[in-house]
């Protein structure tokens, strides 16, 4: 038997929005939005490149069965690339593209073989000596064990098991046509073609059994490179298994202990290094969207909730110009804690004052009192010339604009005082509590 290379992806959901891109710079997003595309685009080049003899895609290939006919044209587009160069594709529906119409409805070339939903059924290519069984899911939801009811292996053939399955149970996926391992194995072929679990996992080596993971993540959850496996076959056994990272977006959580630093601008630093970070080590000169979750027990817990939107905005800008391509900051996310010690006490005392603080920036009568005191617009003329003209707290710059609605000051005070004292935003419900 000669030898041969073959592409194995799955989870490809082309054209699915990726999610919780909300506020992103028009640029940005349009890069965004077409990189399930892209990637795709990129597993049909990275197939001829290699000259692989044939393509599975082990379903998932569509996010749901009635998508936009311009996904169809451009995936049969892509297709007929395949096979103007004779690479066939074996392409199998998992809960996601389960029905599709896609499939149905488009005239494909005769390169792609979908496998059936209503039985397992056996490709055979001759030449190669190869047989590749499959069912494709009849319905979205399918509880039953598919694999049991594949055929016995074809003899002195190489025979690649496809199947969109949650195997024994994976975390975070819908345990669709349950399996075990065993039971592959029983089977008796060559390799398992898996797909649906959406990180790359290469279950057991001998035979493989193999999940290539999503070809390109979609969010937060779906961290690390997405791509394909391409496995070399000589003398009917699968010798070499490469990984082939073929996502242009890359998402990454990165987790930063913000515990030592001493004030808001050491923290800016931190994050701005820890971006920087991941785009050298995990970007692999894509773009990279972040998350940074702060953690650690800090006294500034209560300043960042106020800072957060800043710290946000600042991390964004600086994040663009990281690495070849840059990066987004999604999210920061606040999981820091109030430290146990060293919290300043400010004794029983303390209260009264902030329950007056509450009831006054509900009292419109304080307002109009406070605002309209003459000795109030002295202080403000009198206040250096570089603080008026560009003064960089949001009350004072709200003051001197003349912005006279004094609700959102007050409670922009009482946030900046609870913060700078370590106390929760609510003081409400910290109040009472005691
Ligand atoms: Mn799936």
């Amino acid at each position: 038997m000669s030898g041969f290379r073959f592409v194995h992806a799955a989870d490809i959901h082309l054209d699915a929005p990726l999610a919780g891109l909300a506020g992103l710079e028009e640029t940005v997003a349009r890069r965004i939005r077409t990189a399930t595309r892209e990637a795709f685009a990129a597993l049909v080049d990275r197939s001829l490149e290699e000259r692989a003899a044939f393509l599975i895609l082990a379903g998932d290939v569509f996010d749901d069965s009635d998508r936009d006919m311009r996904t169809a044209i451009f995936f049969a587009d892509r297709m007929r690339r395949l096979a103007s160069a004779g690479i066939r594709v074996f392409l199998l529906h998992g809960n996601h593209d389960a029905g599709s119409g896609i499939t149905r409805h488009l005239p494909l070339p005769d390169n792609v073989r979908v496998f059936p939903a209503d039985r397992a059924t056996t490709f055979r290519i001759e030449e190669l000596a190869v047989a590749l069984h499959g069912r494709s899911y009849p319905k979205r939801e399918v509880r039953e064990d598919l694999a049991a009811g594949y055929p016995d292996p074809v003899g002195d053939f190489f025979n690649i098991g496809v199947l969109h399955t949650a195997l024994d149970g994976r975390e975070g996926h819908a345990n669709y046509a349950p399996c075990s391992l065993e039971g592959l194995r029983a089977k008796g072929y060559d390799y398992w073609a898996l797909g649906h679990v959406h990180g790359h996992e290469i279950v057991r080596r001998d035979p493989p059994i193999v999940f290539p993971g999503k070809l390109q993540g979609r969010h937060i959850r779906e961290t690390g490179p997405g791509g394909a496996v391409l496995t070399e076959v000589a003398d009917g056994t699968a010798r070499e298994l490469v990984f082939l990272d073929l996502d242009v977006v890359r998402w990454s959580r990165i987790e930063l202990d913000v515990g030592e630093l001493e004030n808001i601008e050491e923290v800016q630093a931190a994050i701005g290094n820890a971006i920087g970070d991941a785009v050298d080590t995990e970007a692999n000169g894509r773009f990279l969207i972040c998350r940074v979750v702060l953690v650690g027990r800090t006294l500034l817990h209560d300043a960042l909730a106020v800072e957060l939107p800043r710290l946000r905005e600042n991390a964004s800008l600086d994040a663009v110009a990281k690495g070849a391509q840059g990066a987004w900051v999604e999210r920061i996310e606040l999981r820091t804690e109030r430290p146990d010690r060293g919290r300043p006490d400010l004794g029983e005392d303390f209260d009264p004052l902030l329950d007056e603080l509450v009831r006054l920036s509900g009292d419109p009568e304080f307002h109009r009192e406070i605002l309209g005191k003459e000795e109030f617009g002295r202080f403000l003329e009198r206040l250096p010339a570089e603080v008026r003209q560009a003064p960089e707290d949001p009350i004072l710059a709200a003051l001197l604009e003349g912005d006279s609605d004094p609700l959102p000051l007050l409670e922009e005070a009482r946030r900046q005082i609870l913060g700078r004292i370590g106390r929760g935003t609510d003081a409400r419900a910290d109040s009472r509590r005691r």
